[in-house]
């Protein structure tokens, strides 16, 4: 059997957690339109290999590495930087539609510094809305950093995954199996219901105002009559995000409450009664102690 640890990394926004949930079949890791969307490494498993050759790679989705500003930016850039340190391979996402900037350069001298550049397997995502020529330009562009393979798809088609998964096996070490063969995720339920709730906040809220979102479950109860009763707080960091985030007369509330509850009884095949709440966790991503109350 083959089996490692795969780092997803690459700069905000690229579709590394597209990518994890195409991979996989099924949605592990929010995905939005947003930078900064995923905030925790998430566990993907992908069983692959025929039955006289199993192999299983453990895909951990990372937040997309960045200049920090914030105290929360410095603790999403060391879970990414923990994760790669404990990676048998990464996959190193690049965005098509956009040129390669500095960003993308420093991830990849990064991966270059740690040695083993063989094990790191080039993404170039977004080929389904980028031209021909750009694609072209970019695998040219960063075939110069001397990786192990460089892979055009685009996550959201599925265009190119399977030679993804194709470069993966082939680099994964002898090991065991680390999950059992129908695990799809290491994520808890009450993360999983958190980050759905943010998930549809971020796809109706403006500006700033994802930044200042975080969910955290509060209850998870199984009821009598089978279905299931959950709550969860949505921080934001000012009074006044407050009442944006309620809308008038509590309507943004109650359409991502109905959006999530739907994704949550379509997961847990039950009735789901799905209670928000909103709090206000004055700038909490600039203390430490703050963010780890808002669940991160
Ligand atoms: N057209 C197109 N859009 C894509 C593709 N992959 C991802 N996207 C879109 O790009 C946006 C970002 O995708 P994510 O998967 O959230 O990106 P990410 O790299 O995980 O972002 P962070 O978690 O913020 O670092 C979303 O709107 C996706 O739908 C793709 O192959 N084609
Ligand atoms: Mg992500």
């Amino acid at each position: 059997m083959r089996s490692g640890f795969v780092a997803v990394v690459g700069r905000p926004n690229v579709g590394k957690s597209t990518l994890i949930n195409g991979l996989v079949g099924r949605k592990v890791s929010i995905t939005s339109r947003r930078p900064q969307t995923t905030r925790m490494t998430t566990r993907g498993i992908l069983n692959l290999g025929d039955p006289s050759a199993p192999a299983q790679a453990v895909l951990v989705d990372t937040p997309g590495l960045h200049r920090p500003r914030t105290a929360l930016g410095e603790k999403l850039n060391s879970a990414v930087y923990r994760t790669l340190a404990d990676a048998d391979c990464v996959l190193f996402v690049l965005d098509a539609a956009a040129k390669i900037g500095p960003g993308d350069r420093r991830i990849a001298e990064r991966l270059l510094g740690r040695g083993a550049g063989d094990m790191v397997i080039v993404v170039v995502n977004k080929v389904d809305i980028a031209p021909k020529a750009r694609v072209a330009e970019q695998l040219r562009e960063a075939a110069c950093w001397d990786f192990g393979a460089y892979v055009p798809v685009s996550a959201l088609t599925g265009d190119g995954l399977d030679r993804v998964e194709g470069e993966l096996v082939a680099r994964l070490p002898e090991g065991p199996s680390y999950y059992p063969p129908d695990a799809v995720t290491d994520q808890p339920d009450e993360v999983w219901a958190a980050e759905t709730v943010r998930e549809k906040l971020l796809g109706r809220l403006r500006d700033e105002l994802p930044h200042s979102v975080a969910v955290k479950t509060s209850a998870i109860e199984k009821r009598k009559d089978g279905s299931l009763r959950i709550e969860a707080v949505v921080y934001v960091e000012r009074d006044s995000q407050k009442g944006i985030v309620i809308g008038a007369g509590g309507s943004m509330l109650r359409r991502v409450g109905v959006e999530a509850r739907l994704e949550m009884e379509d997961r847990f095949s039950c009735p789901v009664f799905l209670d928000l709440w909103v709090k206000v966790e004055k700038d909490w991503q600039r203390f430490p102690d703050r963010i780890e109350r808002v669940g991160l």
